[in-house]
């Protein structure tokens, strides 16, 4: 691991160097305006954070670290005979800030083998949950149990100097992505395939591992579980889970405590919980219409009776993007090469003919367009994987990369502990009517 942590170390001081050179010459110019609504209103538009490894344009989508979700297809390294890219290509390419060579790629895919030992007392505090346990619960209670492994709680304890923070971050943040898929795979067998457990193989990648410890074998399902891996990893820094690891890891909690937070934020239905409830929402569809294939018009009256019962079109709308997610659309491209005469498939798709005009027509929905969320479940369901509260389990796992390499980051710049301003809605009358100055004027 050396390797990669000596030219992150020198990455990251460069940018820390030129942050407090920007901070000491521009640290008071102003870069936005806050309304009133945008603090009432999930703070939308604001800037407040710094993320390196990715950046999202409303109209455009993710970009990692400055390339597109096409462009990693191309340029980042692929498994012996296949086409999607190694999510630990995208992780070198987040954490360091280039692209990786094949030798980094392969270096990390055996770091993360050596290190995802997982230790007997995670299985067992899994077993303690009844089986009915909700498969993000029992991911968060595994990892709260995974923490007795961390370095940085154990040295912080003993005394760490700050300038050493991001070391420890680091090898926990490597040991955490390492584990996960040992732990998410195991909770799977658990609960839906009778306790029988599958041995890692070490001779694989690490999402192609992930995959053959769920039970998964067939190539194509291992190439679904690069991308998948790839796609879901980074969203920037202000949803929710990122959001949450970020501001849990600048009170100096250790990176499992920071990554369960995470995750419990992502367990929400308005982010990544939307996985799930696109496909329940689709099976139902299905049933109450008795066919396996609706027509446009069919979807059309089941969208708007959704939408009359007060419920939300799961998998639609996004609180920055305003075109189709570019993460919807690779999945689309993988269902078209892998099974494009899939009944359930081709439904996502004419569901996604269907559904924007009507939440436009609405008139109060800013993007009327799929996220990420909306297509996923069909390749799942596709290769056999129809255990929907599962779904978001997967995107935790990936959600990892992400937040765990901003999380060293964090760390290695330095960043203070967040604490943003709040005011009560009596202060905000108080300054409407001109006798408290909370803000000025
Ligand atoms: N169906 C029905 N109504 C929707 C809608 C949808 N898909 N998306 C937005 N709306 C409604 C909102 O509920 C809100 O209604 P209100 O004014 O009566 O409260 C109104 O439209 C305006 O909302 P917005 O500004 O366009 O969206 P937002 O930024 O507040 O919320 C999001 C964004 C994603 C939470 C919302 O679009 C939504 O609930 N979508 C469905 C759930 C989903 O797919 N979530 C996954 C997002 C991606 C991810 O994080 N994994």
């Amino acid at each position: 691991m050396g390797v990669i942590k000596d030219r992150f170390k020198l990455k990251a001081d460069e940018v820390a160097n030129n942050i407090k050179d920007v901070l000491k010459e521009h640290g008071n110019r102003k870069i936005g305006e806050v309304t009133l609504s945008q603090v009432y209103q999930g703070m939308r538009g604001i800037t407040g954070l710094v993320t390196e490894t990715s950046l999202l344009d409303a109209q455009e989508g993710i970009r990692f670290r400055g390339y597109t979700i096409p462009e990693l297809q191309q340029k980042l390294c692929k498994a012996p005979g296949g086409s999607e890219p190694l999510p630990e290509g995208l992780f070198y390419l987040m954490l360091v800030g280039d692209l990786p060579s094949e030798d980094d790629v392969h270096h990390l895919t055996s770091v993360w083998q050596r290190r995802s030992h997982v230790p007997n007392h995670v299985f067992a505090t899994i077993e303690a949950l009844p089986k009915s346990t909700h498969p993000m619960t029992q991911f968060v209670v595994a990892i709260m149990a995974l923490q007795t492994e961390s370095q940085f709680s154990k040295k912080y304890s003993a005394g760490l100097n700050k300038k050493d923070y991001w070391e420890v971050v680091f090898d926990d943040s490597m040991d955490l992505i390492a584990r996960l898929p040992r732990v998410a795979a195991y909770i799977y067998r658990r609960k839906y395939k009778n306790g029988e457990h599958i041995q890692p193989n070490g001779l694989l990648d690490w999402a192609g591992n992930f995959a053959h410890m769920m039970g998964f074998e067939e190539e194509d399902f291992k190439e679904l579980m690069r991308l998948y891996m790839t796609i879901h990893a980074d969203h920037e820094g202000g949803n929710v889970s990122a959001h949450t690891t970020h501001l849990v890891g600048s009170a100096l909690s250790d990176p499992y405590l920071c990554f369960a937070a995470g995750m419990n934020g992502l367990a929400g239905p308005l982010h990544g919980l939307a996985n799930q409830e696109v496909i329940k929402w689709i099976f139902e569809m299905r049933e109450d219409l008795k066919t396996d294939l609706p027509t446009k018009e069919q979807i059309v009256e089941y969208v708007e009776k959704t939408l009359k019962e007060g419920k939300v079109v799961p998998g639609y709308g996004h609180a920055v993007l305003r075109k189709t997610d570019p993460r919807f659309t690779a999945q689309m491209e993988f269902g078209k090469k892998h099974m494009p005469d899939d009944p359930l498939v081709q439904t996502v798709w004419n569901i996604y003919e269907a559904v924007p005009p009507i939440l436009q027509g609405l008139g109060k929905i800013k993007n009327p367009w799929p996220n990420v969320d909306a297509h996923s479940g069909a390749l799942l369901v596709h290769y056999g994987m129809e255990e929907y509260e599962f779904y978001t389990v997967l995107f935790g796992v990936s959600r990892a990369l992400g937040v765990l390499a901003s999380l060293c980051w964090d760390r290695a710049l330095g960043f203070p502990l967040e604490r943003p301003k709040s005011v009560t809605h009596a202060q905000v009358k108080l300054w409407l009517e001109g006798k408290d100055e909370i803000w000025g004027d």
